[in-house]
């Protein structure tokens, strides 16, 4: 999330923003998984800079259930609070819903063999709970559990790294109904599940993330309500935040337990924050949106405490020192083996605490575009937390593609995955154990409260058709991908 509560509403998941007008062109069937080639016209803007990556290091793309499968109603799959929550008149701009964004659950094997064709090494998913547990709690939906099989089964088959993700975003609505992840109970619940895959899948799939953006699901889902549940609740917030940490914790207590010698990680979309100006250098207002931003989740997981500045604000966090229990800070510090980091954008803020932008932004007008503040974050990382092994687990940009016949030409798209790689390269020089970059995005998909007004794919997605295209990008990414470099 890059839109913590005292931003201004200029952030992320803003609701307006047109849709493209699609060209009328070639479906590909579910079956017949022709791939179409990346084109080799059209090089990238910028000359190789000649910097290379570690022996080792992994390419990889990310995507996430909700915003890219559709089938919402396919092989007994219960209903998420995405799917309540666009069935909601005016929450999504232009009324979309994710029933059938790309359509992946049906073209999944036309969208490994785009990956495979790009040489992408390591692919980051997610699993749809309700998928597997259409209730939220119970015994596991066989019929779910096979698509993820077959997904990961055609993963290996082309020699493409599993990297599953437990939790992104779609919580079973029936758990919903019993409070969601403000009440306690819904921590459990997610273990349980976590459990049932760790049996189902945890033998072929070598990396496990346990919760995307908690930052993402108590700032937008419960305090500025863009995000599903939709809550404005800052109060709930703060036992969402709590409960989110809870669910991680004991998530990777369950897989330890599965005796997996396998990994896990937490997903922390972390920001670096800059003072403003010089007035508001080394102010409490930078020291507090720091925490909100980011020791929230870093200190309880790799330190198991919270932000003692924070706590001390007995007002401000008086729910949050509520739901904390005996016991939970030791689950929630539950050694993991890696820290994925989503990076989209710095955070400047005054001496009012006021979230100031000072960088141009992308059309995604939340995100301000800041390379260095990648390099930064890691380093912070590091300096902080120790020599903890690192995964980018999600960095990108949406831009307006439009395809002109077979071709999208997307440079600025180029540019952004080119000075953030630089950042991660610098990162990298400077110490930080950075072992893998997933791009976001593979494909044009459902980017939440804005929709399908917005396109972070390297592959267009004609929505009407299902036709994909590779975008300039995507040739570019298999350029570096084959050079190990930029
Ligand atoms: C997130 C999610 C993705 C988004 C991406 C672009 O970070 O919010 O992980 O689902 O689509 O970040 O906003």
């Amino acid at each position: 999330m890059r839109q913590p509560s005292q931003s201004p509403r200029l952030s992320r998941r803003s609701l307006v923003g047109a849709m493209i007008t699609l060209p009328t062109a070639i479906t590909l069937g579910c079956d017949s998984h022709s791939v179409p080639t990346p084109r080799r016209r059209g090089a990238s803007p910028s000359p190789p800079e000649g910097r290379r990556f570690p022996d080792g290091f992994r390419w990889g793309v990310a995507t996430s259930a909700y915003q890219i499968e559709g089938a919402v109603k396919a092989d007994g799959r219960g209903q998420s609070i995405w799917d309540a929550f666009c069935a909601v008149p005016g929450r999504i701009s232009g009324g979309d819903t994710g029933e059938q964004a790309a359509d992946h659950y049906h073209r999944y094997l036309t969208d490994l063999d785009i990956m495979q064709s790009l040489g992408v090494q390591t692919y980051r998913f997610s699993i749809a709970w309700p998928r597997i547990q259409p209730d939220g709690r119970g015994s596991a939906n066989q019929r779910g559990l096979d698509f993820y099989k077959r997904l990961v089964d055609g993963l290996l088959e082309r020699g493409i790294e599993p990297l599953a993700t437990l939790y992104h975003w779609d919580l079973p609505q029936a758990l919903q109904e019993t409070g969601g992840w403000e009440q306690r109970d819904t921590a459990q619940r997610f273990a349980d599940y976590a459990a049932i895959m760790f049996e189902a899948l945890g033998s072929s799939v070598p990396t496990w993330a346990t919760i995307n953006e908690p930052k993402t699901i108590a700032e937008v889902g419960y305090v500025s309500g863009f995000h599903a549940p939709g809550k404005r609740d800052p109060e709930a917030a703060w036992a969402v935040r709590h409960h989110l940490l809870l669910a991680h914790g004991l998530a990777v207590r369950a897989f330890r337990d599965s005796g997996r010698a396998r990994r896990i990680c937490p997903v922390l979309n972390l920001a670096p924050v800059y003072p403003a100006d010089d007035a508001s250098a080394g102010s409490t207002a930078v020291a507090v949106a720091d925490a909100m931003e980011n020791r929230i989740y870093l200190d309880p997981i790799f330190k198991g405490s919270y932000p003692q500045d924070l706590l001390a604000d007995q007002d401000k966090t008086a729910a949050l020192h509520r739901v904390i229990k005996d016991g939970d800070l030791n689950v929630i510090a539950a050694p993991v083996d890696l820290l994925g980091v989503n990076y989209y954008n710095p955070v400047y803020v005054d001496t009012s605490g006021t979230y100031v932008m000072k960088h141009p932004t992308s059309m995604a007008t939340w995100q301000q575009l800041y390379p260095d503040g990648l390099h930064d974050v890691l380093l912070r990382v590091r300096q902080d937390y120790g020599d903890i092994p690192i995964s980018i687990t999600e960095n990108g940009i949406p831009t307006d593609d439009a395809p002109d016949g077979t071709v999208v030409y997307d440079p600025e798209r180029i540019e952004f995955l080119r000075t953030h790689l630089a950042a991660v390269h610098r990162a990298i020089e400077d110490g930080v154990g950075v072992e893998s970059y997933y791009l976001w995005s593979l494909l044009d998909n459902f980017e939440w409260s804005a929709g399908y007004s917005q396109r972070w794919g390297i592959v267009y997605v004609d929505f009407d058709s299902q036709q994909r295209i590779p975008k300039d990008s995507a040739q570019w990414y298999q350029d570096t991908i084959a050079r190990n470099g930029i």
